[in-house]
Parts: C-alpha cells; structure tokens; sequence
C-alpha cells in the first residue's frame, strides 16, 4: 500500500557551529551548484520544490554548558530547521535537507517527529553520535545529536539553556546504525544497552549490505508500516568516495554499497526524509571536492527513485524508424 512520494522539499542549511573545521556551512550552495535540482528532476515524475536555506545568522547570546560548544547557535538553527522540515511533510512532500554538520540531525529528526510519531530512524554513519557533553571527548555537538532526540537518554544530560523547544520523545527503540566504524566507548555502551541495532563495518561485510539494512527494518519495524527517516552522513563513505570531510575514517561504505542502501529503502516506498550532511568542500583539491559532492548526489538520487536501470521513455512503445 506504500508508494514512493514522487515530490520532494529540498532544504539547505548552511551551519558548521556543531563542529570546528571551517567549510561545511558551504555545503548546500556547492551542492546546488553542482545541479542539485536539475539532478534530481531527471528523475522520471519526480517534482523538486526548493524551499531555500535555513537562516543560520545568530544573534542568540553564547550559553554556557560544559563541553558543548555553540549550544545557542546549534539550538536556534535547530528551531528554524524542526519547522522547516515539519512544513515540507506536511506539505506532501519528502523533506531532503542538505547540511551543514550533523548537529542539524536534531531539527531534522525533531521536525519529523512532529509530524508523524511513528517513524523511524536510520542513521548511516562512519559514528555513532550519541556522546553526550558528558561522554564527549570533543565537546562538538556534531557527535551529540542522537544523545539529544532519544528520550531513553534525557536524564542523562543536565539542563540545556535555550534547548525548550526540543523535548526528547523520539524512543531509541526505533533507531538503527549503519556504516559504523568509529565508536567512542559510552558511545558502544549505549548502544549496548538499548539493544539498537548496529551494522557496523563489519557486520557489513559479513551480511552485505541489502541483508544488513532489511535486517534492521524488520527489527524496527516487522509490519512494514513506519515512515523512514535516513539521516546520511557522508563519511559514512570510504575516504576514498568521499575525502571532501571533517572527520574521513578509512576502510567505509563503497558508492555502491550506499547506492544500493538507497535503492532498497526507496523500494520500501516509506522513505519520508533523508539528510545529506558533513559534505566540506573546502577540504581536499577540486578532485576530491568534485568526488564527494557526486558521491553525495548519487546518494540522494538512488533514495529518490533513480535507476541504474535506466528507464524508458514514457508511453513510447517503439524506437523511432529511420
Ligand atoms: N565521536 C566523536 C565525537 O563525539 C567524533 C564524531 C564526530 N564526527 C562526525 N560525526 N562527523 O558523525 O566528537
Ligand atoms: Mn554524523
Ligand atoms: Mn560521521
């Protein structure tokens, strides 16, 4: 009864404070550059509506939280992002949201929450980022956000100025990892002890990757009903796919492996929000900055009904004579 939608929102948010490196804010501009909308408006019957950045300019006072930095710039583009997103479903369409660092998982997820309560979350990354300020040796808020939504984890974390808006209520329970590989050890604890289902690299290779990810969304969701939220973080990738990042981690997902991630859950016909995010242009030469914003793309397209397929013009049930 699921059907894939065939319009989608497109959001930039052009934010870097939950991290230190410079560049990944250019991310959503260096994306549409590189023909983001035409990209996927080549996809057969899909409508593209770009509903512009999130205004990621603060004037919010800095608040002061142990090992957490930039609390009140992450929170206040948060804030605008959650409605965004919750604007985009409610208006038909698959939200896709193009970081930016993965702070802005929180209005992503906080966003669509509010909107449907049933869904689940399938977060493929290189980490886990669910330190908490406590847990975190960083204290970038970038590999915090899961810490944030899950409301197993709300007592772990003290008072959080400017935070009101986000009342945690999204359960763990429906939360699945993909592509792990560097994982802190709270981190490992965590997700020990709420039983969330984890393919880490090497699980990967043992289950492939279509194995892997029907496992996790029968664990999450056995009568296939749930709408899907993809949170894709590029390093998820191999360095080698996408170099362009702030944190690469060697020995990741091929673009292949991704793609097909992608394709199997668009097949599910549940897929309701992706994020894109942890795209720096800014680092690496031209070569690895064209490399990681076509691994990117790629990845969208496969979630948005592409296919390596090929599809045959519509209605024409002949090739042209002559
Ligand atoms: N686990 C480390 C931390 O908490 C590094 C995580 C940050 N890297 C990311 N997130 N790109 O996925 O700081
Ligand atoms: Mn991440
Ligand atoms: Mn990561």
């Amino acid at each position: 009864k699921w059907e894939p939608l065939k319009s989608v929102g497109i959001i930039g948010v052009p934010f870097e404070k939950g991290q230190k490196k410079y560049g990944v804010s250019v991310a959503p501009a260096a994306v549409r550059s590189a023909g983001l909308i035409n990209h996927l408006k080549t996809i057969e019957g899909l409508d593209v509506k770009d509903y512009g950045d999130i205004d990621t300019t603060t004037t919010e006072a800095e608040v002061k939280v142990d090992n957490m930095s930039h609390l009140s710039q992450v929170s206040a583009c948060n804030k605008k992002l959650s409605e965004r997103v919750s604007q985009v479903l409610k208006d038909g369409r698959v939200a896709v949201t193009i970081g930016g660092d993965h702070s802005i998982g929180v209005g992503t997820v906080d966003g669509h929450y509010k909107v449907n309560e049933d869904m689940i979350l399938i977060w493929v990354d290189a980490h886990a980022d669910i330190n908490t300020n406590k847990t975190s040796d960083s204290g970038s808020v970038h590999g915090m956000p899961v810490a944030l939504l899950v409301k197993e984890l709300a007592d772990y974390w003290p008072y959080l100025p400017t935070m009101d808006w986000q009342v945690p209520k999204f359960s763990i329970k429906n939360l699945g990892y993909i592509g792990l590989r560097s994982v802190d050890e709270y981190e490992r604890l965590a997700i020990e002890k709420y039983k969330v289902p984890a393919f880490a690299m090497e699980d990967i290779e043992e289950h492939g990757i279509r194995k892997s990810i029907q496992h996790i969304l029968k664990v999450l969701d056995p009568e296939m009903k749930k709408p899907i939220h993809v949170s894709f973080d590029i390093d998820s990738l191999d360095a080698l796919e996408a170099p362009s990042t702030g944190t690469p981690v060697r020995g990741g997902l091929s673009l292949r492996e991704a793609i097909n991630l992608m394709e199997i859950i668009h097949a599910t016909g549940r897929l309701r929000a992706i994020d894109l995010v942890e795209i720096n242009p800014a680092l690496g030469d031209d070569c690895d900055r064209k490399r990681t914003i076509e691994a990117g793309l790629c990845v969208l397209k496969a979630a948005l009904g592409f296919s390596r397929r090929g599809t045959a013009p519509r209605g024409v049930l002949d090739l042209p004579v002559q």
